[in-house]
């Protein structure tokens, strides 16, 4: 597959964790390496879209930065940069606002689980998110973006106002992005509830491996990671209305780069003690050097900010480029 340029992005919101690993930059630092260029946003405006989640964005956002990073992504090879550090990405936000019929928000359903029951009391910067997020990729003309099962929607939204603003002008301006769904859609979910995502914003430590966290933590959150009476499955079919030992089996799988049924083939008949051991092990071996890796680039505060400034002069470059581009598309006023 010929890649030409990924965007891609996780937002600030508190502790990333092993589903954003798993989910997203674990298979980032593989696509850097096939791709000709490669955009890795810290997507900082998403996050005022949940107001509580702000306390420490400039925190969280170096800490997302750190985490790229000591996971694999290589500041030389990927432009890692603040989405805020690149104001374009809302000044093509407002334009393509302005070709987005409400219908097409309203079936947005991320916005229906996040609003909750009082949607007339959510802000419109959640009910928008989705046109941001498609000029984060329209601007910089991605054609691929990986993507969690639960975006695939708003990628969808993204092509749709791509096509439209070709169709309207007459033009190509917007080559249409593909998606890459990310580990055959792995989901991690949540450690005290096999139904539920994990999540930064879970007000349980517990439900999550932090990204930081250190030999012991992981070995008293799996230790105490919810599981059933039950022993282990000899087929992956036989998992089926025991979400929590599903997931701490797909984890495993994935973590030891083997399917879930090889998991279930070793550990079949045995109960969850063993096998914990084992995951906790294969955790540690994992994160803890990522964790470590991360504390000491967030020690070197001028030096993050540094990489973070360089991609975003990567980033503003080619945005200005496609913005002229753009403005001169729909007939705006030459500067
Ligand atoms: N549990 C998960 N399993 C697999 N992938 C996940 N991702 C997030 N959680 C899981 C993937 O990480 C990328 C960036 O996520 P994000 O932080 O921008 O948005 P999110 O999905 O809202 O993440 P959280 O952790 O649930 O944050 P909060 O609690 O703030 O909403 C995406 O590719 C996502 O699929």
């Amino acid at each position: 597959m010929t890649i030409k340029r990924i965007l891609s992005g996780i937002r600030p919101t508190g502790d990333i964790h092993l589903g954003n690993y798993l989910g997203a930059i674990y298979n980032w630092v593989e696509m850097q390496h096939q791709s000709q260029q490669n955009l890795f946003c810290i997507v900082d405006l998403h996050a005022l879209t949940t107001l509580q989640q702000t306390e420490n964005l400039a925190l969280n956002t170096r800490t997302v930065a750190a985490a790229y990073i000591a996971a694999g992504i290589d500041p030389k090879k990927s432009a890692i940069f603040a989405q805020s550090h690149v104001p374009n990405h809302s000044e093509l936000g407002w334009i393509l606002g302005c070709f987005t019929p409400l219908g097409w928000l309203n079936r947005m359903t991320q916005f229906k689980d996040k609003a909750g029951k009082h949607k007339e009391l959510a802000h419109l910067g959640l009910y928008a998110y989705p046109v941001l997020m498609a000029a984060d990729i329209l601007l910089y003309k991605a054609s691929h973006v990986p993507v969690g099962e639960d975006q695939k929607q708003h990628l969808e939204l993204a092509r749709d106002l791509a096509a439209a603003v070709n169709h309207r002008f007459n033009t190509d301006i917007f080559p249409m992005p593909e998606p890459i769904i990310q580990g055959a859609g792995m989901r991690v979910m949540s450690l005290r509830d096999g139904t539920s995502k994990m999540s930064k914003s879970d007000i349980s430590d517990y439900s999550r491996i932090n990204m930081m966290d250190t030999q012991d933590m992981i070995e008293q959150k799996i230790r105490k990671a919810k599981t059933d009476m039950e022993p282990i499955p000899e087929t992956v079919a036989a998992l089926a209305g025991r979400p929590e030992a599903q997931n701490l089996i797909n984890i495993f799988a994935a973590m030891s780069k083997q399917n879930p049924q090889e998991i279930c083939s070793v550990f079949a008949g045995n109960n969850f003690s063993e096998f914990k051991k084992k995951l906790t092990d294969c955790l540690i071996n994992t994160i803890v050097p990522i964790g470590n890796n991360m504390r000491e680039l967030m020690k070197e505060e001028t030096e993050l900010d540094k990489i973070l400034s360089n991609g975003a002069i990567i980033a503003n470059d080619l945005a200005e480029k496609h913005m002229y581009e753009i403005r001169s598309a729909i007939g705006l006023l030459k500067k």
